[in-house]
């Protein structure tokens, strides 16, 4: 077995789905390993746009199966609202999809309280896409949350939604409009339905492994959001890092072949937290229209700005990334100059990596080195040396700094316009 990790590498939406969607092309089983309908992925196949959002980009490829692996956390109605809608684009998922009866049910009640508990916080507010993921993880981390396998021994689920919900009925008041009644009937149907979704990830992973598999593993968020090595509390409630690759799913560490990095060639964020290299002028609105930066989950506009290196070593040196993929590189055909961040300065001194401290990385100041735009179009590239020099040189410029290969370079959304290296 051989296992192809891809993550993001910066704050989300560098364009993981359409990498993995082209590498599905030879894989046998494509799994996601923490999250869940939170993420947004857009891919453009056979001239047709889908958005994914639990479901793993692999489904698009029709010999690849899909796994949502025991790490992730899956709000039911959404996740057959998703099929459905992958089927009235002509997509024949089935017997494709499977979840893990390890994984963690999201509730309506945890999307109602994801709200409520962003109204707590006042100006302080996270962002999140209220999909409900924080009180989710927030739930199985107190060991108080429901699990897929839960689902099917009615008695015990309910009597535990019945116990998540009083808790949180204690806490809110008459803030929280939930009948928890109503959602345990919704759970009668949606039980059946489910049934032949479901499985035990470890004899799938085992089989997989005893057929020597292709196996790709597909990031969601990015590191910067991760739990532990993000810009907490601004981000995701689970690990989106390697670690969370390696917990959520079970696939040995010994059958990790590559960890492939996605950057987009210049950055965005969606939601709250310090953005160093954030352009709240006509630049970051020229990036942000050219690009279509706009959150596929939520429809809110994702916040722009340079390049940042700094984001970037940070990022390698959490996921030690084998290659990298820079995306989006023709976003930047029509730019006279490109900035990109290559250290912070805090009260005028510079910074040694990327600071944990929250209210430090607010105030500090990118350095940036510019670089000449190359004012070409981009998109029709086959290869490397189809490039303009000058976009070259802004490749080379980032692989030398990161220390990683760029693999791969997106230069606009449909899968071909891929140039390999
Ligand atoms: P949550 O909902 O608890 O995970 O939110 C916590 C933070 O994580 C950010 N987050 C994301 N950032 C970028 N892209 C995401 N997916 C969607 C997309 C986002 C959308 O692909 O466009 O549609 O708005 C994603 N999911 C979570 C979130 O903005 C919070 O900062
Ligand atoms: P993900 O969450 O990392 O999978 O990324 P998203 O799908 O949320 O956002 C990436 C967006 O950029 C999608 O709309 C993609 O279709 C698009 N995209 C991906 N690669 C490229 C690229 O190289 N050029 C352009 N112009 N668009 C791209
Ligand atoms: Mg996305």
């Amino acid at each position: 077995m051989s296992v192809s990790v891809v993550l993001g590498a910066q704050w989300g939406d560098e364009g993981k789905g359409k990498l993995v969607d082209i590498m599905a092309a030879d894989t046998q089983l494509c799994c996601r390993a923490q999250g869940g309908n939170n993420a947004g992925h857009t891919i453009v196949a056979n001239g047709v746009t889908y958005d994914f959002h639990i479901l793993p980009s692999g489904l698009i490829n029709p010999r690849c199966i899909n796994l949502v692996g025991s790490g992730c956390v899956v709000h039911i109605p959404s996740f057959f609202k998703e099929l459905e809608a992958l089927e009235k684009h002509g997509l024949n998922t089935e017997g494709r999809i499977f979840i893990s009866d390890r994984a963690h049910v999201v509730l309506d009640l945890h999307q109602l309280v994801d709200g409520l508990e962003e109204v707590e916080l006042g100006s302080g507010f996270i962002g999140t896409t209220k999909k409900g993921i924080g009180p989710t993880y927030s739930s199985k981390m107190t060991r108080s949350g429901l699990r897929v396998c839960d689902i099917f021994d009615e008695q015990v689920f309910e009597t535990k939604l019945r116990r998540i919900a009083h808790g949180y009925q204690k806490r809110f008041g008459d803030l929280l409009k939930y009948d928890p009644e109503a959602e345990i009937e919704k759970f009668k149907e949606l039980r059946v339905k489910l049934q032949n979704y479901v499985v035990d990830q470890i004899p799938l992973l085992e089989s997989a492994k005893a057929k020597k598999s292709q196996i790709l593993v597909e990031g969601a968020n990015a590191l910067m959001l991760d739990i532990d090595h993000g810009t907490y509390p601004f981000v995701t409630s689970s690990n989106t890092g390697l670690g969370g690759v390696i917990t959520g799913l079970s696939l040995g560490w010994r059958s990790l072949k590559e960890v492939i990095g996605v950057v987009k060639a210049y950055t965005t964020r969606v939601g709250s937290g310090p953005f160093p290299t954030e352009l709240l002028d006509a630049t970051g609105d020229k990036l942000q229209s050219i690009g279509h930066e706009v959150g596929v989950t939520t429809g809110r506009k994702r916040r722009c700005g340079w390049l940042d290196l700094v984001v970037l070593k940070h990022s390698h040196a959490c996921n030690d990334y084998t290659s990298l993929n820079l995306t989006k590189l023709d976003v930047l055909d029509d730019f006279d100059e490109l900035k990109v961040a290559t250290h912070y300065k805090y009260k005028g001194e510079l910074l040694d990596g990327f600071p944990a401290n929250i209210e430090i990385l607010s105030q500090v100041e990118p350095v940036y080195v510019t670089l000449e735009g190359w004012k070409k179009p981009t998109t029709g590239a086959k290869s490397y040396y189809d490039l303009p020099e000058k976009a070259r040189k802004y490749v080379e410029f980032i692989e030398k700094e990161v220390g990683v290969k760029i693999r791969w370079i997106g230069v606009g959304p449909a899968r071909d316009h891929m140039v390999a290296r």
